[in-house]
């Protein structure tokens, strides 16, 4: 039968999701990743009848409780989280006759295997080769032209959030609806309200095309922009390695623990802004909790004041975003985190490595990003400063 092969929903499985919290490999620690861990898991992945030999030796768990051990290779992935944090795409600028700017993007899809915690790996769907796919960033009116080129090998679509007629909602039966692989359709629409939107793919089976990694940031800023922060883009993701529709891995930007291997440097006393984005497929909730602190938070971003005041978690449904923005008192380490253990463990967090300002350069050596890095931090907003 199928089943025997181990690809059949759940049954064969020793290294299920909520399997795995029960063994030492995870409970034991907060942390995901360990060598054993990443070889079952990966051993079900792509070499399901040897999947036993992994999973069946319970002597072997007890030695890799260190959940930290290994790297992901970031260079073969062809993306950086540390990067993904900031790399705002502004597209291809210039001024269409009436005087309005128009940003002119490139999208392809294409499948591509990623690693999304050391040792780990996951038969992706991406846009531009990565996951999330690019951030798009404009200002609320501008125009935006967005080409996309279907090399994958299923059909797929752009659909944005926001306001946008009809034709331009990429999905089944609106306009030119699902691209075929081969092909390839340009989108064009005004960026209309500003605030903290996503774009995915819309084709059917909605679930699988979302899970597989097609989504990604879409930001429009408002006209007078937003005061002057410290600017991170996070989206909330989960990876069903064994395809019985539930996530084995949780991360926010696609690489479990990264921001614990590699805190994410921030300066004492400055403003710091997260536009967060929950993509997360099979959950019906996730959720962002601070620690050691309290923000504010833009439910969708669609507003300037803020929709709650001082508070520490929040939860967002699918497809679901905000913008928070908060202010660290003294230096430290500080945990942020899916406010769902489960989540956790497996590979929703992260840090915060907030220094004095004299400590910032060495705390951005240790963890891989320089001058350019900090520049985008913080200055990436489309807005032009009219303050
Ligand atoms: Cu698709």
């Amino acid at each position: 039968m199928a089943g025997d092969k181990g690809l059949g929903k759940g049954k064969t499985s020793g290294i299920s999701r909520r399997n795995l919290l029960k063994t030492g490999a995870v409970s034991a620690g907060v942390l995901v990743g360990g060598g054993l861990l990443s070889q079952a898991m990966h051993a079900q992945e792509t070499h399901p009848a040897d999947q036993h030999h992994a999973a069946a030796d319970p002597a072997a768990h007890s030695e890799h409780n260190s959940l930290l051990v290994g790297v992901v290779d970031h260079q073969r992935n062809g993306f950086d989280p540390m990067q993904v944090l900031v790399d705002w795409d502004a597209g291809q600028v210039s001024v269409l006759p009436n005087g309005q700017t128009l940003r002119e993007y490139n999208i392809y899809a294409e499948d591509k295997e990623i690693e999304i915690a050391p040792g780990i790996f996951y038969p992706a769907w991406t846009y531009n080769g990565r996951v999330p796919g690019p951030t798009i960033r404009c200002t609320e009116g501008d125009r935006l032209r967005i080409r996309f080129i279907n090399g994958g090998t299923h059909p797929h679509t752009l659909h944005f959030h926001g306001i946008h007629p009809f034709e331009m909602d990429g999905v089944p039966g609106a306009g030119p609806g699902e691209i075929a692989p081969g092909q390839t359709f340009t989108y064009e629409f005004d960026a209309d309200p500003f605030g903290c939107f996503l774009y995915h793919c819309h084709a059917m089976p909605l679930k699988r095309h979302i899970h597989k990694g097609l989504y990604g940031a879409f930001i429009v800023d408002p006209k007078q922009g937003r005061p002057p922060a410290r600017e991170f883009v996070m989206v909330m993701n989960g990876f069903d390695t064994n395809f019985d529709e539930e996530n084995e891995v949780y991360a926010v930007n696609t690489v479990g623990h990264e921001y614990v291997r590699r805190p994410i440097p921030a300066k004492v006393g400055e403003l710091i802004r997260v536009y967060l984005i929950n993509i997360v497929e099979f959950d019906p909730l996730n959720s962002f909790h601070l620690h050691a602190n309290m923000f504010d938070y833009y439910d969708h971003g669609t507003t300037l004041e803020p929709t709650l005041r001082t508070v520490d978690t929040i939860m967002q449904v699918q497809g679901q975003r905000g913008i928070l923005e908060f202010k660290y008192r003294w230096p430290g380490k500080y945990m942020f985190h899916a406010h769902v253990s489960e989540f956790t463990e497996l590979g929703w967090m992260g840090q915060f490595n907030v220094v004095p300002p004299d400590q910032f350069e060495a705390a951005m050596a240790e963890v891989g990003v320089d001058a350019e890095w900090d520049r985008k931090a913080t200055q990436g907003s489309t807005a032009k400063a009219n303050a």
